[in-house]
């Protein structure tokens, strides 16, 4: 059975589904940490996970004839560890994260992810822009770079994705053939023993287990990159969507979640006030502004404090994570219920939409309505 030889997991990881193995953190505890424990790092696979030892680790690198003066050369292990090493604080998340929220809605097609499918680690590597220079491959709009991990599917075509060469060669991208995580070799989980960290991009083109990286004048021709992790209009349905008429998902968009109090919780007010955390992240290097809350429908909005890295905005790669101690009215109180909601601006002003109505997509992707939380007062 090609399931034979997955790894063990932590305990508290909520599994979304088991084959293949995809899993979420509590999200009261990833909310904890600024750099999320690497066991309790939520896993996206799509396949079996493979098998790689160190030894016999090998990346190939090539250029296509249609990008260039094509050429083929390969990297081992101790190769990419002798390259300058390189550290990014990058979190990563899954297009379909905070799907569940979206399909109350209406339902929609993916696993059904709250808000964990998301986690901030400090990942180092080698640069791919050194290993693409090194190899001659120049600057050039129209062409992409292909990442093929060794997880392979039952016809035997590898899991693929695909960035733009313009990312991929920019030093403020960042983009790093990752060997640690958290200043540990990386688990079997999360792409032993190299994967692709694409900083500010849509976790799947993160590729785990990477074996093949290709320079071309095209995308991957992948499934996950052409016939999934696109947005479409609310009112596309599965008889009339079209694939091949939507960008592929590449930078995500602000987000945010309330990680503390969970929904239904009680929670005890104290001196008039509740505390209330969690994370918030946009993509493409933009650096969080604010994440504005609210617990009387928009009335009163209140800003939370903010735990950032202090990297330059275009390059803040890192999640925020915040907290807020929320006044409460006595007349709140007196009813018990309360509705908290959350909101995160980013660097460019761009704001969570209010609702999941308008941004409803039939995969379920790209889901960053304000959070919305129901607790009980005691
Ligand atoms: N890479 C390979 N080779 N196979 C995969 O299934 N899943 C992708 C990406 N890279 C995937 C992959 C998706 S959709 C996501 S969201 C991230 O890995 C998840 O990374 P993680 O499991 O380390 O959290
Ligand atoms: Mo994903």
């Amino acid at each position: 059975s090609p399931w034979a030889q997955e790894p063990k997991r932590h305990e508290l990881l909520k599994p979304a589904s088991k084959r293949p193995f995809n899993a979420e953190p509590p999200i009261s505890m990833l909310g904890e940490h600024f750099y999320t424990p690497n066991e309790l790092f939520y896993v996206r696979n799509h396949l079996p996970v493979p098998c790689i030892s160190a030894e016999d680790y090998e990346l190939e690198l090539e250029v296509e004839a249609g990008a260039g003066k094509s050429s083929k050369c390969t990297f081992n292990l101790d190769e990419i560890k002798k390259l300058p090493k390189h550290t990014v604080t990058a979190a990563i998340m899954c297009g379909g994260n905070r799907r569940s929220e979206m399909t109350r809605i209406k339902p929609v097609k993916g696993l059904s992810w709250g808000a964990g499918a998301v986690g901030n680690a400090k990942w180092a590597g080698a640069r791919l822009c050194d290993v693409l220079r090194a190899q001659g491959v120049e600057p050039d709009e129209h062409l992409q770079v292909i990442f093929e991990g060794a997880d392979l599917d039952p016809t035997a075509h590898p899991y693929g994705a695909s960035i733009p060469l313009s990312k991929a060669l920019d030093p403020r991208g960042d983009v790093v053939l990752a060997y640690e995580m958290n200043g540990q070799p990386l688990t079997r989980d999360h792409g032993y023993p190299i994967r692709v960290i694409v900083p500010g991009t849509v976790g799947a083109r993160n590729v785990k287990w990477l074996t093949r990286i290709v320079v071309a004048d095209h995308e991957s021709d992948s499934h996950w990159q052409q016939n999934d992790y696109k947005g479409f209009s609310p009112s596309t349905d599965w008889d009339t969507v079209d694939f091949g008429k939507a960008q592929a998902i590449q930078a995500m968009p602000v987000t945010s979640a309330i990680c503390s109090p969970m929904p239904e919780e009680r929670v005890k007010v104290d001196k008039g006030h509740i505390t209330v955390y969690g994370y918030a992240w946009s993509g493409g290097g933009r650096r969080i502004e604010r994440v504005d809350l609210t617990n009387d429908g928009g009335k009163t909005w209140h800003v939370a404090k903010l735990e950032q890295e202090n990297e330059p905005d275009g390059r803040h790669y890192g999640w925020s994570l915040w907290s807020i101690r929320l006044p409460v009215t006595d007349e709140q109180q007196k009813q018990s219920e309360l509705e908290i909601w959350a909101k995160a601006v980013d660097s460019a002003y761009n704001v969570q939409p209010e609702s999941f109505e308008n941004i409803w997509n039939l995969r379920g992707v790209l889901a960053n309505a304000y959070h919305k939380v129901k607790v009980k007062l005691i």
